[in-house]
């Protein structure tokens, strides 16, 4: 059975695309299925990520699969936190709220500059569906002074990973999918729903 991903982001689409691929689950876009946007109401990542699952089921009639992830840097007590794809405004693109990320953290040195991305996916097997399966992913790191590589979306340029001495915009995206908050998650969540399966 199709599983309905509840997502207009084309980077975490397309991360989960190659992180599926091969898997016995199937997903497919929302935009696939016409389900409207959700307002982002919750206060924390995975209130959002239900929003946006239940939504997507609701309109869908198929079980969904929610992101909700985001940057937090210890800096600033965890900002931009969940609201990280508003962070420089409603409608922000990727490279202004990165900007204001940078400017934020300007004459900072290294040690201040730690931080983390957090994914926290949900699986609603329908829209009332009382007991979500919830999985979660934390990639640590700390943001560079200037943007760096090209690979993978939103704030990439800016986070470097200490343990591969670049940015995760310089991962090819089969490095970043084995090491990342997404990655982690998404493994987590097909244990579970490949586990379950009775198909
Ligand atoms: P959907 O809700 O439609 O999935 P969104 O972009 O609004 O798309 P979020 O509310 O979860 O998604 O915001 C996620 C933010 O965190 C967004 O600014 C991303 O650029 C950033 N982000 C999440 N995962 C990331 C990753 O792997 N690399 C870089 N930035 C990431
Ligand atoms: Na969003």
């Amino acid at each position: 059975e199709t599983i309905v991903l509840a997502s207009n982001n084309v980077g975490k689409v397309r991360e989960i695309g190659q992180l599926l691929a091969g898997a016995r689950i199937r997903i497919q876009p929302q935009g696939e299925y016409g389900v409207p946007e959700v307002d982002e109401t919750g206060l924390t990542f995975v209130e959002n990520a239900i929003l946006k699952a239940r939504n997507a089921a609701r309109h869908s009639g198929l079980p969904a699969i929610a992101d909700d992830s985001g940057i937090e840097v210890d800096a600033l007590k965890g900002a931009p936190g969940i609201y990280s794809a508003r962070y420089a405004g409603a409608g922000a693109s990727d490279a202004e709220n990165l900007q204001k990320l940078l400017t934020d953290l300007k004459g900072r040195p290294e040690q201040e500059r730690s931080a983390r991305f957090q994914c926290l996916l949900v699986y609603l097997r329908h829209a009332e569906d009382p007991t979500p399966i919830i999985c979660q992913g934390t990639w640590e790191g700390r943001i560079l002074t200037a943007p760096r590589g090209e690979n993978g979306f939103g704030y990439d340029p800016v986070f470097f990973v200490p343990t591969h001495g670049c940015s995760s915009a310089e991962l090819d995206p089969e490095t970043k999918n084995r090491l990342s908050h997404r990655g982690q998650a998404l493994r987590a969540l097909q244990r579970i729903l490949e586990g379950t399966s009775t198909d």
